[in-house]
C-alpha cells in the first residue's frame, strides 16, 4: 500500500527559498512513490488580516507557482482548501475534542499573536483547521519545515483522543516528515530568524521563488554574515549568517558537508561564497519563474487543474467527515 501524504502552504504571498527547501522541493522529489495531496490553505491565511483582493490573486499565484517548482497534477492531488468544506467541518468537530490548553501552549500562536493589534480566534484556532487537513485524508507523512513539526505532534494528540473517544484506529496517526537540510533557512538580513513570507516584502530578507536573476544576486550579496572570513559550517550564533549560505547551497546542490566545505576551500572570502550560493540558487530557481508566467497566461487551464483536484480531494474528505459526523452522534440528512 503507498503512503499518504498531506501537506499544505498559505497563500500569504511572496514564496521563499525557504518555503521551497523546507517543504515544496520535498513534496515534489517523492511525488511519484506516494499518493500525494497538496493544498493550498486559504481558510489558514484569513487567521491574520488579508486584503481580499489579494488573497485572492495570491491563491491562484501560488497554484502556478506550485505547477511551476514541479507539482505533477498528474501525479499528485493539489487544490485549494475552501473548495472541499469538509476541511471546515472536521476542524469544527475537532474543536469539540479539543481542549482550549493545547492550544494556548503553540508556540507559533504565542509568537503572531504578540504582534497582532487585536489576535483573532481563528489564530488561536489554526492548528485544529491544520489537523483536519490532516486527518481527513488519513495522511501518514506530513512534510514540512521545522516551524510546523508542533502542529503536527498536536495533530497526532487529536488524533488519539478522537479515537479514544469513538472509535480506536479510526484516524491514522501522521508523522512529520522534516528534512536533514533546509528545514529552517533563515533571513539573509537577520540570521537569527527564520525567513518568512510574512517578512518577505523587506528588501533583503528573503529569497523570492519569483525575484528575477537580478534581485537574487543582489539580495544574497547583501546578506548579513561576519567580520572573518573562514568557510565552514557553524552552530556559533555569531556565525549564522554564513552558515545560512552554506546550508542554502548544500540543499539546492545535495552535497555532504565535506563535499560543500571542499568547494569553498579556495575561496577569497565571504564575496566569493555569496557569488557561488547566488549561482546555484538562480541556476535551481529562474526555470521556476520561466514556467510561472507561461502558467498565468492559461488561467482557464489552471482553473480547471484546480477544480480537478477538489474533485478528487472531494472523494476521500466528504465520505470521511460524514463518517466522524455519524460516529459523534450526528444524524446525516436522510
Ligand atoms: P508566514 O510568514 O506567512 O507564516 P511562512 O513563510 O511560514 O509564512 P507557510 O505557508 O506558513 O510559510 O509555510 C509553508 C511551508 O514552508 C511549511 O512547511 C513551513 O514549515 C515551510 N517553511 C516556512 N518557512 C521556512 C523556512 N524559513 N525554512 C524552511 N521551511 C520553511
Ligand atoms: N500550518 C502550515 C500550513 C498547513 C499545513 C496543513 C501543513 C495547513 N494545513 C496540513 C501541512 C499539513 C504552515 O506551513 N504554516
Amino acid at each position: 500500500m503507498k503512503k499518504v501524504v498531506f501537506s499544505g502552504i498559505q497563500p500569504t504571498g511572496n514564496i521563499h527559498l525557504g518555503n521551497y527547501l523546507g517543504a515544496v522541493k520535498n513534496w515534489v522529489a517523492q511525488q511519484a512513490e506516494k499518493v500525494n495531496y497538496f493544498c493550498i490553505v486559504d481558510l489558514h491565511s484569513l487567521t491574520i488580516p488579508q486584503d481580499p483582493a489579494d488573497l485572492h490573486f495570491q491563491t491562484r499565484s501560488l497554484a502556478a507557482v506550485l505547477l511551476a517548482a514541479g507539482i505533477n497534477p498528474d501525479k499528485c492531488t493539489l487544490f485549494i482548501q475552501s473548495h472541499v468544506a469538509a476541511h471546515a467541518e472536521a476542524a469544527w468537530l475537532l474543536n469539540c475534542v479539543t481542549p482550549l490548553g493545547w492550544l494556548q501552549r503553540m508556540t507559533q500562536f504565542k509568537d503572531k499573536s504578540v504582534k497582532q493589534e487585536s489576535v483573532l480566534t481563528g489564530l488561536l484556532d489554526y492548528p485544529v483547521l491544520m489537523a483536519g487537513d490532516i486527518l481527513l485524508y488519513d495522511a501518514h507523512e506530513v512534510p514540512v519545515g521545522e516551524d510546523q513539526k508542533q502542529h503536527v505532534e498536536l495533530t497526532r494528540d487529536i488524533a488519539q483522543r478522537f479515537n479514544s473517544l469513538y472509535e480506536q484506529g479510526f484516524f491514522t496517526i501522521p508523522q512529520p516528515v522534516i528534512p536533514e537540510v533546509g528545514a529552517r533557512i533563515m533571513g539573509l538580513d537577520d540570521p537569527t530568524v527564520k525567513m518568512s513570507k510574512s517578512l518577505a516584502h523587506i528588501r533583503g530578507h528573503a529569497v523570492r521563488l519569483l525575484d528575477d536573476p537580478d534581485e537574487i544576486r543582489r539580495s544574497i550579496k547583501r546578506a548579513v554574515t561576519d567580520s572573518g572570513n573562514e568557510i565552514r559550517f557553524s552552530e556559533e550564533p555569531e556565525r549564522a549568517g554564513v552558515n545560512n549560505l552554506l546550508v542554502i547551497y548544500k540543499a539546492i546542490t545535495g552535497k555532504s558537508v565535506a563535499e560543500v566545505e571542499a568547494d569553498f576551500a579556495n575561496a577569497r572570502g565571504y564575496g566569493d561564497l555569496k557569488t557561488r550560493v547566488a549561482e546555484v540558487v538562480v541556476e535551481s530557481i529562474a526555470p521556476i519563474r520561466q514556467r510561472y508566467e507561461q502558467l498565468l497566461k492559461e488561467p482557464a487551464e489552471l482553473d480547471r487543474l484546480l477544480a480537478r483536484g477538489a474533485e478528487q480531494a472531494r472523494t476521500v474528505a466528504t465520505p470521511k467527515v460524514d463518517q466522524m459526523k455519524e460516529i459523534m452522534g450526528l444524524v446525516l440528512p436522510a
